[in-house]
């Protein structure tokens, strides 16, 4: 009874704006940001329950990746580090849209019942917050606040302004009962990947110590990345977009989504630029893709996109997993995990390798749960979200197979691989895609190649593609199957694309509700751009 006086009290100063329907979506409740302090309450609440039903510490992040600055949004961060899970995302919709605090009150003891979760026991629930660089963070993060504090004994940790990577890492690492705070997150970059460069089999040449030029989207991720830069030695990294006074806005002609999406450089970068290593990360930095600026007036770039990033990332962990297989006969289960988006030729080239590739649907949650499967899971979006998972067991392999090397008949080859396997996966964020981590892995890998960008690029040529958005009344109306790539619903608009993709030689095209925006979107390839944009155009005819 305390409790729901408490919550009661609490949620009448939170109240939902009239004639607003928000859902937990893909990745989080995202908004215009003066809409969102009674969300972001109750999501708070949300995370607290979270954290008595796991018995865990959870994480809850303010942040609006790449939308414009005067959006906002929330998103929770489960034990492990990884998303929400699924099955508490209803959840998650009925708490939003509560209308009253009587409602909100009674829905959570309704669910808290139906999941055994008791107030006021032995174990408290703690959150651990985090936001990025929007102006409209530190208020919503006082509403996140309230709203965990609103609940019996939860304690609310605020970690301060981070990147939305570092809060998961943190998340994770706590329930480990290990060390997580940012100093931790950043040694432990630092450290792997100066093992990493230890590790290189040959002396680098000096067009190899290049520097790298990075775009920060004006966000939380260039600030961290000058903290990152100054630890480390044989790397030179520019930073611009940094997100200081005067330099832009965040997201505004800047950052990853833009560079994929319009394929031109970003503000700041120019012909000056040309040939050059660059990155761009997006605006909580869970993001990133590489890119050359090409020579001539209208600033359009060669993008080095997710898929290039994880057909970097698969040919490495292939070389070093090939050399250990080769005298135990140990045979390790590598798996890549892509969605639909994925450009054809990466599939092509991932396959030709001799690698198993699985499709998912667009969203982290779901292509990171496939690559839970395997002993080595490497998952990418085409628009450059994805990370390197390895097992437990796996890893614990690993660490025996290091233990005993001194009496081992390992060859220095042998050794060294399973040194390099060990610094990947410390590198690299198990929690979440995050590019600070993965900028870091690339470069590794670069050297290790010996590549150049352009090098690099060149693993494959992508398939012209086209991408639409149809807006539309329902975007529920579209029922998809097989991890997008068939409709179901309604009847006989697959049927209709299949004749559309009939006329065509080397085509594929496929429709799909957003999860983050009231439209269907619309992907076609082909082999030629015309095709492509042709293809898309007729699909899009069908959608309406
Ligand atoms: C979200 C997803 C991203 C996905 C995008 C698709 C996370 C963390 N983010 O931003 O993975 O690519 O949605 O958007 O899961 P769409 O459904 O509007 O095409
Ligand atoms: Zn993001």
């Amino acid at each position: 009874e305390h409790q729901k006086g408490m919550l009661l009290e609490c949620a009448s100063k939170y109240p939902v704006p009239k004639g607003v329907k928000i859902s937990y979506g893909t990745a989080g409740f995202r908004a215009d940001a003066s809409i969102l302090s009674s969300t972001v309450f109750r999501v708070g609440i949300l995370a607290a329950l979270r954290s008595l039903k796991t018995k865990s510490v959870i994480g809850l992040m303010i942040t609006a990746s790449h939308n414009q600055i005067s959006d906002n949004g929330v998103k929770i961060a489960d034990p492990s580090g990884g998303m929400l899970t699924q099955d508490w995302e209803p959840f998650a919709d009925l708490l939003a849209n509560a209308p009253d605090p009587q409602n909100l009150v009674k829905l959570i003891s309704e669910f808290a019942k139906k999941e055994n979760i008791s107030f006021g026991g032995v174990y408290s629930a703690e959150v651990l917050l985090g936001r990025d660089t929007r102006p409209s963070g530190e208020s919503l993060l006082e509403a996140a606040r309230h709203g965990i504090n609103s609940v019996v004994g939860a304690v609310a940790t605020d970690m301060g302004i981070l990147t939305t990577p570092q809060l998961h890492w943190m998340v994770r690492y706590r329930n480990k009962g290990k060390s997580s705070l940012e100093s931790d997150y950043f040694t432990q970059l630092s450290n792997a990947f100066r093992c990493l460069m230890n590790y290189i089999p040959r002396e680098m040449t000096t067009s190899e110590m290049d520097e790298l030029i990075v775009d920060g989207a004006n966000g939380v991720g260039g600030e961290k990345l000058e903290v990152v830069k100054k630890t480390l030695s044989s790397l030179v990294i520019q930073i611009r977009n940094s997100g200081r006074e005067g330099e832009g806005v965040l997201n505004q002609g800047v950052g990853a989504d833009f560079v994929q999406k319009e394929k031109i450089v970003p503000s700041g970068f120019g012909q000056i630029d040309v040939g050059k290593r660059c990155a761009s990360l997006d605006g909580d930095a869970d993001r990133f893709v590489y890119f050359h600026v090409l020579p001539g007036s209208n600033n359009k770039i060669e993008l080095v996109d997710g898929d290039k990033i994880l057909s970097l990332f698969a040919l490495f962990i292939k070389q070093q997993l090939a050399i250990l297989n080769k005298e135990d006969g140990h045979q390790v289960h590598l798996g890549i995990v892509q969605t639909a988006y994925a450009n054809g030729a990466s599939t092509d080239y991932l396959k030709k390798l001799g690698l198993e590739v699985a499709l998912t649907p667009t969203g982290v949650k779901y292509l990171h749960e496939k690559a839970c499967e395997y002993d080595i899971g490497i998952y990418f979006e085409a628009n450059g979200h994805g990370t390197i998972l390895f097992s437990a067991s796996f890893l614990s392999w690993l660490e025996n197979r290091n233990k005993e090397i001194a009496s081992s008949s390992d060859g220095l080859e042998q050794q060294l691989s399973v040194k390099r396997l060990l610094a990947v996966s410390e590198l690299i964020n198990q929690a979440v895609g995050d590019a600070l981590s993965g900028v870091l892995l690339v470069e590794v890998i670069l050297r290790h190649m010996g590549w150049s960008i352009q090098r690099w690029n060149e693993l494959y040529q992508d398939l012209p593609s086209r991408q639409l958005k149809v807006k539309v009344m329902d975007r529920t109306a579209v029922v998809t199957a097989n991890a997008e790539t068939g409709v179901v619903k309604p009847t006989g608009l697959q049927e209709a694309i299949n004749c559309e993709v009939a006329k065509y030689t080397m085509r594929r095209s496929f429709v799909r509700p957003s999860g983050t925006e009231d439209v269907i979107r619309v992907y076609a390839e082909a082999s030629t751009q015309e095709e492509a944009d042709n293809l898309a155009k007729s699909v899009a005819q069908h959608v309406d």
